[in-house]
């Protein structure tokens, strides 16, 4: 998992303008996709083809450096970087010293304690004295000794699924998000050690120092995209005498806005509903009478 800081990447920071924000991304990985979607969908412009060892945006003072996701808490303690994304999980392993500032809702996976589907063992207790192969050491052994489990952690670097066929552990503790790697490998899962997303991280001074405003104006911009994935915008006709009700079921962010239709007796409400209580909000508004419901997904949301 760790690697030697790039060569190449140090030497080109002496190009890079210092009063700038710089946000370390994954190069190549499972997280780059999403993460370049998510930086435009936050506004941000910039170039993000291949090879690319730093892109600056055009219309924010930031630039964004690519590099191994294993790199980034290091970049980010130090103040190589000032921010970072990464999965949870390279955190819970490697507990550098930054500061978490969000959880950007995407690249899901947990930490998984797994045997093979034919083992005896039935729960974790089973695996007392066993090998667990991982390249989750830290996380693991916190994990065992927390359950008072006393088990031989054996570190590999890469894929760890095919230790117990290969006899080298009776057990596994690896990332899973479909579960079809451990299907494919005939392993069952045990218990989930945590569950790890993508987060935005900074280093401590960037959050006291002179790039504290911009750091801030970037946040804005990152929370507006997570708060619009949390709601949906929705659009509907209501008999007038029905408002009441209505106003109780979506109290909306502050009320909802309300406009009067030709046909009397009748008017339009605009509104935003949670994405976690979505349709039973529909089916509540539903029964006192709306009509024409539209929905409509939200861009952005500066709350
Ligand atoms: O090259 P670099 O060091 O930058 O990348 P990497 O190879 O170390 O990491 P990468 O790209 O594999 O993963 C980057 C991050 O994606 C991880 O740190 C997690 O935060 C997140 N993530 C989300 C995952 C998965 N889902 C995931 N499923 N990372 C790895 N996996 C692997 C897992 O290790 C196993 O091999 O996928 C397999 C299991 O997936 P399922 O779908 O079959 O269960
Ligand atoms: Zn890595």
């Amino acid at each position: 998992m760790n690697t030697p800081p790039q060569a190449g990447f140090l030497m080109n920071m002496d190009t890079l303008n210092t009063n700038n924000l710089k946000l370390a991304i994954q190069k190549q990985g499972r997280l780059t996709e999403e993460t370049l979607e998510f930086l435009r969908k936050s506004g941000l412009e910039f170039e993000s083809y291949k090879q690319r060892l730093f892109s600056s945006c055009r219309n924010f003072p930031l630039e964004i450096l690519y590099v191994r996701d294993d790199d980034i808490p290091n970049y980010v303690a130090s103040g190589t970087v000032d921010l970072g994304i990464l999965g949870q999980n390279v955190l819970n392993e490697e507990r550098p010293k930054v500061k978490k500032l969000l959880n950007l809702r995407y690249g899901f996976c947990s930490l998984t304690v797994a045997v093979p589907k034919e083992s005896d063992v039935k729960d974790i207790n089973d695996l007392k004295g066993q090998t667990i192969a991982t390249s989750y050491p830290e996380s693991t052994k916190k994990f065992f000794s927390e359950n008072n489990i006393p088990v031989v952690v054996v570190s590999i670097s890469g894929s760890v699924e095919i230790t117990p066929a290969l006899g080298v552990a009776q057990g596994i503790v690896d990332l899973t998000s479909t579960g079809s790697t451990l299907a494919l490998n005939d392993l069952r899962a045990l218990t989930k050690i945590y569950e790890s997303e993508s987060v935005l991280i900074a280093n401590e001074q960037t959050l006291v120092n002179g790039k504290k405003d911009l750091l801030e104006k970037l946040v804005t911009r990152f929370k507006g995209v997570l708060s619009a994935k949390d709601y949906k915008y929705v659009m509907m006709n209501i008999p007038e005498d029905v408002v009441p009700k209505i106003k109780k079921i979506i109290p909306g962010l502050k009320s909802p806005t309300i406009s009067p239709l030709a046909s009397a007796g009748w008017v339009s409400v605009q509104t935003v509903i949670k994405e976690d209580v979505f349709w039973e909000t529909i089916e509540r508004l539903k029964k006192v009478g709306a009509t024409g419901i539209i929905v409509l997904p939200i861009e952005k949301m500066i709350i």
